[in-house]
């Protein structure tokens, strides 16, 4: 950054802003020092203000972390601009309390089971030849293992989809370069089968982690599970994965962190779990040929586990699709560079981030040169002869991201709490940065794809001590934006996330995206259907069938058709809901005084809320947005009457 002398900061900003006729008497210094500010604050000011009516050139889509849901907000203003409800209910949009998303949710029960919770840890943009094509969001929940398929054309959850075969997983979501599948492996390995015991003695016979590749159908825009497969793995801890591109398109990476197989506390004196899964100097990183396994899949080679595909891990070596390769100990990120000519893993307690080259690991599976067997058999890949280089970065790195110029990388220090900036091709540290504090993912303007855009790093700092103002022992996280156009790193902005801990966030450029402001009228958002309950204006009515009460309704300003309901106690109600507007943001809101019901209804949507009339009275409803100055009046009374 080139040093401007106050003064010519002001000129700067006075000349970007106009002559200032509007301001007040106070001079740009006197803000300065009545706020403290410094010149390279004032910067950072300028680098991150967006003014009024003015928009974000990108839009970062970040993990809610334990709220299951997902935030999106702008870059560089770092002003948050919406929730998506994903695994947990939302209220602000009906996501849970109307029947269309409840049946979303439904896709995410596990045996019959309603699951309110998620973990979110990583979304994915889809990509079209390795670029972010803007046009779907996926994203995991950890505890539970499910995927979620956002639409972005109107950004919200369209399926939920339960993993099989896993009861944990953490190494997903992320796309083959055309989106073909989403990459999802387990966490902490189980038994596969579903329901099924057994004890820790069996660990290395009877767990199994694995890799999913769910199939995506970008027509239908949901995942297709008939097509969907997975890789059986050894019980290894996996962890983060990432597919190949460019020269390594056709391939898959997944780290693993516990090579030890240990598990605690069936033996007394054992050391800890932790210990126990760093007792080895190497774990392994498994290099999955997915173009293959899903050839083999489809030449009827997989097992059925609980009716999903399974490629054993006896197939996947036989068939020379599933290999091993040493890397340095307990890794978290392992991250293809946008030419897909390298692989870089971090060992969180390694000093050092390690880069394969995917042409000398295609060298030694050719020639068949493999050092070693793991204890299942599978062929292990000596780890000098495979690496481009190692560079020493500093303690506890974690996550790398790529810039716009070629070889540069960020990687995340988990325990320095700071951001390396480093040339993967020469091998050598460039530029350092402190983060506040302990920062985990890092993400650059898409940064994961093959055509990163640069510009901004974003930290995501997992504590933020004393940033912000004290609000209790739970601290917000922070996000931390960095100026990265120019050699030396430069701290612009500190975000609080308020919501749960964002583990990852993708960011794509403001102008990919194209998301509508309506509905074609009578849509049913959830299934992009139209939707059986929706009427016109004029053809609003009620319907009963037995103890059956069927509303059809409409909503415009400042109007509830109908006005009255009436119903007999014990009748099971559903109120179709359809939104006449054609006007942009006129939203309205839809509830029922005490039967739990919530419905966000855009122009042109149709819902449906549904209860049953079990207590006699009178309750009003009414819309819930403050949609015109007669908002207030646009209500009714729905009428229980005793039988
Ligand atoms: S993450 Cu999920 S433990 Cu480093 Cu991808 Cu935070
Ligand atoms: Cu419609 Cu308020």
């Amino acid at each position: 950054m080139k040093s401007l002398t106050v003064k010519a900061t002001a000129t700067l900003l006075a000349t970007v802003i106009g002559t200032g006729a509007a301001w007040s008497a106070e001079s740009l210094q006197d803000v300065m020092k009545r706020r403290g500010l410094s010149q390279q604050d004032i910067m950072a000011a300028a680098k991150t203000y967006v003014p009024t009516g003015k928009r974000d050139e990108f839009l970062a889509f970040s993990s809610g972390g334990q709220s299951g849901q997902i935030l999106v907000y702008g870059i560089p203003s770092m002003r948050i601009l919406k929730y998506i409800g994903v695994f947990t209910p939302e209220p602000w949009q009906g996501y849970g309390y109307d029947e269309e998303s409840k049946a979303v949710l439904k896709g995410g029960w596990i045996d019959g089971k309603e699951i309110t919770w998620g973990d979110t840890h990583h979304p994915a943009i889809s990509e079209t030849q390795g670029q972010y094509d803007g046009q779907f969001l996926f994203i995991n929940d950890k505890a539970n293992p499910r995927l979620a398929v956002v639409d972005l054309r109107d950004f919200e959850t369209k399926q939920i989809v339960v993993n099989p075969i896993y009861k944990s997983e953490h190494g997903g979501a992320f796309v083959t370069p055309d989106t073909e599948y989403v990459i999802e492996a387990a966490q902490y390995a189980a038994p596969l089968e579903n329901k099924k015991f057994y004890p820790l003695e069996e660990f290395n016979e009877k767990y199994r982690g694995g890799v999913t590749y769910w199939k995506f159908d970008r027509q239908a825009g949901r995942i297709d599970p008939s097509k969907s497969f997975s890789l059986e793995l050894p019980p290894y801890s996996q962890d983060l994965s990432d597919a190949g591109k460019g020269p390594s398109d056709g391939w898959s990476f997944t780290n693993s962190f516990c090579s030890e197989r240990y598990v605690g506390g069936i033996e007394k004196g054992r050391p800890p779990y932790e210990a126990g899964c760093s007792a080895k100097d190497t774990d392994y990183l498994h290099v999955i040929n997915w173009k293959k396994a899903a050839e083999l899949v489809a030449q009827g080679k997989a097992k059925k586990i609980n009716g999903h595909d399974v490629l054993m891990m006896d197939t996947a070596v036989k068939e020379g699709v599933l290999f091993l390769i040493p890397e340095p100990k307990s890794p978290h990120g392992v991250d293809v560079t946008p030419d897909g000519q390298f692989i870089i893993v971090s060992g969180k307690l390694d000093t050092h981030v390690s880069v394969y080259s995917f042409d000398k690991i295609q060298a030694a599976i050719k020639a068949g040169k493999f050092e070693s067997k793991d204890p299942y058999g599978i062929p292990v890949i000596g780890m000098k002869e495979t690496l481009h280089t190692q560079v020493q970065l500093g303690l506890g790195p974690l996550h790398t991201q790529f810039d716009a110029k070629k070889c540069v990388a960020y990687t995340s220090l988990y325990v320095d709490s700071q951001v390396a900036k480093w040339d993967f091709c020469e091998g050598k540290v460039l530029d350092k940065i402190s983060v506040h504090y302990n920062i985990g993912h890092l993400m650059t303007m898409e940064g994961d794809s093959v055509d990163p855009k640069g510009r901004y790093l974003v930290a995501l700092n997992k504590l933020s001590i004393d940033r912000f103002n004290p609000v209790g022992p739970l601290h917000p996280q922070n996000h931390q934006l960095i100026d990265i156009a120019n050699d030396k790193m430069q701290l612009l902005y500190d975000m609080p996330l308020p919501l749960g801990e964002p583990h990852y966030v993708v960011a794509i450029e403001a102008a990919k995206l194209k998301p509508g402001v309506r509905y074609k009228v009578g849509t049913n958002s959830r299934t992009d259907e139209p939707h059986p309950g929706k009427v016109r204006a004029g053809e609003e009515r009620v319907e009963r069938d037995g103890n059956k009460l069927k509303v059809y309704g409409t909503l415009i300003r400042s109007h509830i058709t109908p006005e009255t309901i009436e119903a007999e106690v014990g009748d099971e109600v559903t109120i179709f809901l359809t939104n006449l507007e054609r006007a942009q943001d006129e939203t309205h809101g839809f509830t029922v005084s005490t039967y739990n019901v919530h419905a966000s209804i855009e122009p042109g949507k149709t819902v449906s809320v549904k209860f049953k009339a079990d207590k006699e009275g009178v309750y009003p409803y009414y819309c819930t947005e403050f949609c015109s100055a007669l908002h207030l009046e646009m209500q009714g009374y729905l009428l229980v009457k005793p039988k």
